[in-house]
């Protein structure tokens, strides 16, 4: 039976115990989803010594079959960690490994393996060839700084690239190698992209995505040419954010040129929450890029170890450019939807009356549960003025104009993991303010009220939504809520947040659901879906024991 561990999921992709970080060679091969991970099989804390590659198989990027470690630390050229990479589909049908190696002279170096028996449909067992490392460290790069190798692709030339992030003379570089036999790899002279702002830019991930209007299909990752844009993503490592741009990228000088200008650290968000590493691949089967990201504790590391594991998989979700062509827009995979189990009775058409309206969603076990609501406005005559120099960090925003603070338009969202007393509750809500000639919507996940314990790390998470409110005169929000993790998509997945929460009440008592509006003016709640979602299976054996 599953432990009473509060803080454990009940959907989210995680080993039975133990650490784990990066999501690693995700990949659809033989009629099933693969999905490796950063693991150290012999504790709740990261030990980059002991890193191994944790490996797990589904049909349905929902419920998962643990089988055991792909590669562990045992040879001169990973002794010392295996440390993050990806799998690419051979044109053979073989899929191969490149990863970093942390090798006995604590070297980052790139490694290859490949499936001990190509005909397990499981590839359990990998093989690491001793004429490992197929790229050595660099002169130019420093020691500790070359690592995370992507998923490589075909130019129209017929030669495989991957990228790799590296410190290449004190320049922040995400650099590109090219192969024709996928064994032989050399160095393109100039980076894929470089910036001085970033010292490690790490996790790159280059795709493509389609731009006719919008189009939610996903490319493989070769694809190019006519209808084709791409996207570089890297993760800033002092920050522990995910970054990405939308840009050009040319295969004949393997570089890619960023739509709009600035540094890293200027580019778009993945998730304006607590979400990193992320990871994307192409889904054959239903034609989609999928991401996975890690999604680190924020409690101490006693309660982990006390816990037994630490770390969470963001759930999966599929991504594709918007119809403006300017920003990616993500949705939690629709296989979600077959853990759906009651239905909470319809709340549609209720109002919500200024100043504290509340209203509770009832009939579900709201603890694990998929809730997808649209709010409507009667008018914009209210919203708060706001100096547009307030734009550049919605973060503070959030925390300053809380979900208590009274508005104009808003703070109107859902309180979930809420106590009954609303002692302890997470607010995921909106604030439409008024500029000089537009509105601007704000979205916020308020940790202040999530858990009464105290020494844990409660940021406050907020992002704009590229929604225009004055056509639309509604805001949509999904949000899934599983235990310890509520992720949030506003308007229609155009502005993510992911949060981690650890509410106590949960040991003596159920959590609850609300809508609630602290606006000035009364909101509608013109839709709203609460589905209760039954446990899936994540690396639990047939009696429903967790395995190690
Ligand atoms: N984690 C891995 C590295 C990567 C970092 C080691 C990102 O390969 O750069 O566990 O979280």
């Amino acid at each position: 039976a599953r432990t009473q561990d509060h803080v454990r999921t009940a959907f989210h992709f995680q080993p039975a115990k133990n650490w784990q970080n990066d999501p690693n060679g995700p990949v659809y091969y033989n009629g099933m989803y693969h999905l490796f991970y950063q693991y150290n099989p012999h504790g709740a804390l990261w030990d980059v010594g002991n890193l191994s590659w944790g490996h797990s198989v589904s049909g349905d990027l929902v419920n998962w079959a643990a089988l055991g470690n792909a590669l562990d630390p045992t040879a001169p050229f990973d002794a010392n960690g295996c440390a993050s990479g990806s799998v690419t589909i051979l044109p053979d049908g073989t899929p191969g490994i490149l990863y970093s190696g942390i090798d006995t002279d604590r070297r980052q170096v790139q490694n290859i393996a490949f499936p001990k028996n190509p005909r397990d449909p499981l590839l359990r067992e990998w093989a690491k060839p001793a004429y490992n490392p197929v790229v050595p460290l660099p002169a130019d790069v420093s020691a500790n700084d070359f690592r995370d190798p992507t998923t490589a692709w075909l130019g129209r030339d017929g030669l495989w690239r991957f990228a790799i992030s590296a410190v290449a003379d004190g320049v922040g570089a995400t650099l590109v190698y090219r192969s024709a036999d996928f064994l032989r790899w050399e160095r393109r002279a100039t980076p894929l992209h470089a910036s001085r702002d970033a010292v490690m830019a790490e996790c790159p991930d280059l795709f493509p995505v389609a731009t006719r209007g919008g189009a939610e299909e996903g490319l493989d990752t070769s694809a190019s040419g006519k209808g084709v844009r791409h996207v570089l993503k890297v993760s800033m490592p002092d920050t522990l954010e995910d970054y990405y741009a939308v840009g050009t990228y040319d295969d004949g000088a393997d570089t890619f040129t960023p739509d709009e200008d600035g540094d890293y650290r200027s580019w778009r968000r993945i998730d304006r929450g607590h979400l990193y590493a992320s990871k994307t691949f192409f889904d054959a089967r239903r034609s989609r890029r999928v991401l996975w990201a890690w999604v680190n504790e924020s409690d101490s590391e006693a309660d982990d170890v006390a816990r037994g594991w630490s770390g969470l998989q963001s759930f999966p979700r599929a991504l594709w450019l918007d119809g403006g062509g300017k920003q990616l827009v993500q949705w939690p995979v629709e296989e979600i939807e077959t853990l759906r189990t009651r239905r909470a009775p319809p709340l549609e058409g209720a109002e919500l009356e200024p100043a504290g309206g509340l209203r509770e969603v009832t009939g579900i076990r709201s603890s694990q549960a998929d809730v997808d609501v649209v709010f409507e406005i009667p008018s914009l005559g209210r919203a708060e003025g706001l100096d547009p120099s307030r734009l550049a960090d919605p973060d503070a925003l959030c925390r300053e104009k809380g979900a208590s603070v009274r508005g104009g338009v808003g703070p109107f969202g859902l309180l979930v993991m809420a106590s009954g007393d609303l002692h302890e509750h997470t607010a995921v809500f909106f604030r439409v303010f008024r500029l000089l000639h537009e509105y601007a919507v704000l979205m916020c996940t308020d940790l202040s009220r999530s858990y009464t314990k105290a020494d844990v790390y409660k940021p406050t998470h907020g992002g704009f939504i590229n929604v225009d409110i004055e056509k639309d005169m509604s805001i949509s929000l999904r949000t899934l809520i599983d235990h310890s993790i509520v992720e949030s998509f506003g308007g229609g997945g155009r502005t993510c947040m992911t949060a981690r929460v650890y509410p106590e009440h949960v040991v003596t008592g159920s959590s609850h659901l609300y809508v609630f509006n602290n606006g000035s003016d009364a909101v509608k709640v013109s839709k709203l879906e609460a589905w209760e979602l039954a446990s899936a299976s994540v690396n639990v054996d047939d009696d429903g024991g967790l395995v190690g």
